[in-house]
């Protein structure tokens, strides 16, 4: 069974649907509109406003080990277009994680140990997109996030992406392509399929997740996916999302003196 651009978008309720459970298991992923209003979109674009702000003039390169990517905006200023740990250096972004509704998506990882990941990973990340002439970040090769962990010599345990895009856009503004149903390949597949963060190239089957502000995407730890660069240059190409990392398995805090892992040193040098 194979769908396009037109998959379904959902309604996040109090529990999710067999519907919902079932589209996830077929295809890797849910879309739900309506996630956080306007209001709430501003606040926190705002915040992270106020992060960048902050890591700019320190000059802040890591957090817990993890590299900060910084770029130029349109006007030529400096801006952080991916944030780690995000939610370690603003009340209202840490608030934000705490948000109930995210436990609703915990069932789709079927682990007893199952959580938000804040201390974890690379904790709440922020992507910042912007195809002008100075951007250093406007779209990122094929990849799942899972390989991380075999890259740290654990096994892959159980992790979902939770994303809550801030921006509305249309296809045409690039974005995340994932391709369906790819979470249930096998290990080859998901080591193998293509080089990871070195592809660029559109796959013939994948699909277009075009969002719009205040939408939640969920999506497995096994799924390729990349992101498109904008066909359009300017204001119109600022994509701002956030992605939570939803996991399981041992509990693995990072801190202050964390290394740099080498998943990170690698995607850092391949733009
Ligand atoms: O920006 C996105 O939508 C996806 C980014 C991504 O895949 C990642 O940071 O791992
Ligand atoms: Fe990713």
């Amino acid at each position: 069974m194979s769908i396009g651009n037109d998959y379904p978008r959902f309604t996040l309720e109090e529990r999710l649907t067999p519907e919902q459970n079932e589209f996830f298991d077929t295809y890797g992923f849910l879309h739900f509109r309506g996630f956080i209003d306007a209001a709430q979109v501003q606040a926190l674009i705002q915040a992270s406003l106020e992060v960048q702000a902050k890591w700019v003039e320190q000059k802040v390169e890591k957090v817990y080990g993890v590299p900060i990517k910084y770029g130029k905006d349109l006007d030529g200023r400096p801006i952080v277009q991916r944030f780690a740990f995000a939610n370690l250096h603003s009340q209202v972004l840490a608030q934000f994680l705490t948000e109930p509704r995210f436990k609703t998506l915990f069932p789709l990882v079927g682990a007893p140990d199952t959580r938000v990941g804040a201390d974890e990973k690379d904790g709440m990340v922020i992507n910042h997109y912007v195809n002008g002439p100075d951007s250093a970040y406007s779209r990122l090769g094929w990849h799942t996030d899972g390989l991380r962990d075999i890259f740290l010599g654990s096994r892959l345990n159980p992790l979902l992406n939770v994303g809550v895009h801030l921006s509305t856009l249309g296809i045409e503004h690039g974005g995340l392509r994932i391709i369906p149903g790819t979470h249930r390949q096998k290990l080859s597949q998901f080591l193998f399929r293509k080089r990871y963060f070195l592809d660029h190239d559109a796959d013939p089957e994948e699909l277009a997740i075009v969002p719009t502000a205040g939408d939640l995407t969920v999506h497995d730890g096994r799924l390729w996916h990349r992101v498109a660069q904008s066909q359009v240059v300017g204001e119109a190409s600022r994509r701002r999302v956030i992605y939570i990392p939803v996991i399981s398995g041992k509990y693995a805090p990072k801190d202050g003196l964390s290394p740099t892992p080498l998943y990170q040193r690698f995607a850092g040098l391949v733009k």
